[in-house]
């Protein structure tokens, strides 16, 4: 990626519209708009194209105060597609008689560049991106946790300490000659360590990944007619969401609704769904039980977990012929209609939508089957993804090192400490940025008067 190029883009969707945003950013944007005045704000004026003045917005950013960094020109145009296509292209043409080179941007190549003249950091950079991504409230949140520096002010502040603490320890290596530098007590450097330590792994426990974030289970009712799946599909929403009768095969479409299952370490929201019965002793299956069968089985197929629904007095389904070979779905056999059933010796969850047992051993035993962990982002969690995780593992584990050297019996040369700290702070600098050796430095200059 050449960041001296300029480069141009739409900004917008693809299709028909009424308006298209074209972006330059670089040091030949704003000859190429024919700006001469480039001074920072919204301006309205026309762009010609042969024969015709079409009303164009136009944003001015000088850089380095724009978002790239770079000198930034962004035209609203009248339209979309082959109006946008004549205005690219005069722009092209613009671009060669001036003789300066104009290319199409590539995939994320503003925010590279926003990155890259240091506008923002790499988590900021993520931030924009799962922004841009977000489809639900948790996911912008969790966006909003990156991009407005949540994870990052957290990096930072472990950071500080961790250069602090390296200052100190380094003072004893290098200024030990000097009367006013002491080395950090080896007690009081452990203290400090381990409260670094509660606070990682603090925010490690109540951490929940962006990826989780995207991955909603789906959760589906399947038995025989009649068995009762949709007064517990109504009964788990706490709705009378779907028609339930003494017919067998009322539900004849697959619904599919959200549902939240609360529990000790956060929410787990999965995506119920509720279908037609299976008839297996149906032997000739007219045109719609056919359609039924279809539409249930394709529910089956992208299902995480099936709750097999058995009435008293019937054997549970046979799902075998259902799924698809190798398939890894997890089953849960509910017994429903249980206060029906006088003696019941049968295996599986007990219910009953007119009384108790109840549904509570339901929910619980669904999010233990899809592993009991959250995917909602709580007040009380942070959100980062996959990458920001290790990181921020690696570095506890790292402290942790440190922390079992310094507590040893012998105590630690006071090198190999210094080293594991600066490890720590070169992890903790893929997420804030790389820690120079200066920093360090400049800290110990800072709490000592080395060289009065
Ligand atoms: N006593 C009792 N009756 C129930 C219970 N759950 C459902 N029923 C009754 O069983 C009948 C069938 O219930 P549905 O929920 O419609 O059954 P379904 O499995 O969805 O049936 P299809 O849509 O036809 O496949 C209705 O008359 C319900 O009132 C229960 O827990 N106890
Ligand atoms: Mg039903």
């Amino acid at each position: 990626m050449n960041v001296a190029d300029t480069i141009i883009a739409i900004g917008s969707p693809p299709g028909r519209s009424q308006r298209t945003l074209l972006r330059l950013a670089g040091p030949d944007a704003f000859r190429v708009c024919r700006i001469d005045r480039p001074i920072r704000g919204l301006r309205s004026s026309t762009f010609t194209l042969a024969d015709h003045s079409l009303p164009v917005l136009c944003f001015v950013a000088p850089g380095p105060a724009s978002y790239t960094g770079d000198d930034v020109v962004e035209l609203l145009v009248p339209g979309g597609g082959p109006i946008v296509e004549r205005i690219r292209s005069e722009l092209d043409d613009q671009a060669d008689r001036l003789g300066v080179p104009l290319r199409q941007a590539s995939p994320g190549e503003y925010t590279a560049r926003a990155y890259l003249n240091g506008r923002i950091d790499l988590l900021q950079a993520e931030g924009i991106s799962e922004t841009i991504r977000a489809e639900t409230d948790s996911q912008l949140r969790a966006a909003h946790g990156l991009s407005g520096g949540g994870l990052g002010d957290f990096a930072r502040e472990i950071a500080a300490e961790i250069i602090r603490l390296a200052g100190l320890v380094e003072a004893g290596i290098d200024f030990t000659d000097q009367e006013d530098v002491v080395a950090i007590p080896l007690d009081e450097l452990i203290i400090s360590i381990r409260s670094l330590l509660d606070s990682l792994r603090g925010r490690l426990d109540r951490s929940i990944t962006i990826e989780r974030l995207d991955s909603v289970p789906v959760v589906t009712l399947v038995g025989r007619p009649n068995a009762g799946k949709s007064s517990l599909f109504n009964a788990l929403l706490g709705l009378e969401r779907t028609v339930v009768a003494d017919v067998a095969g009322t539900t004849r479409d697959v619904l599919a609704e959200p549902l939240q299952i609360d529990g000790e370490d956060g929410a787990l929201e999965i995506l119920l769904l509720d279908g037609a019965g299976f008839d297996p002793v149906n032997p000739n299956p007219g045109h719609l039980e056919l359609a039924m069968e279809r539409r249930i089985g394709e529910a089956l197929r992208r299902s995480d977990l099936l709750l097999r629904c058995t009435a008293p007095n019937e054997e549970p389904i046979d799902l075998g012929p259902f799924l698809d070979e190798g398939s890894d779905v997890r089953i849960l056999d509910v017994l429903t209609k249980c206060d029906l059933a006088v003696a019941d010796d049968r295996r599986g969850i007990r219910t009953s939508t007119t009384s108790s047992p109840g549904l509570g051993s339901l929910t619980g035993s669904i999010r233990d089957a899809l592993g009991g962990t959250t995917n909602v982002l709580g007040d009380d969690r942070f959100a980062m993804n996959q990458r920001h995780q290790s990181v921020l593992r690696r570095c506890a584990e790292t402290l942790e090192e440190l922390l079992s050297l310094a507590d040893g019996e012998d105590a630690p040369p006071v090198e190999f400490l210094a080293a594991l700290l600066r490890q720590a702070l070169d992890e903790l600098g893929m997420l804030i940025g790389r820690v120079t050796p200066d920093d360090v430095l400049d800290q110990v200059f800072a709490n000592f008067c080395v060289g009065k």
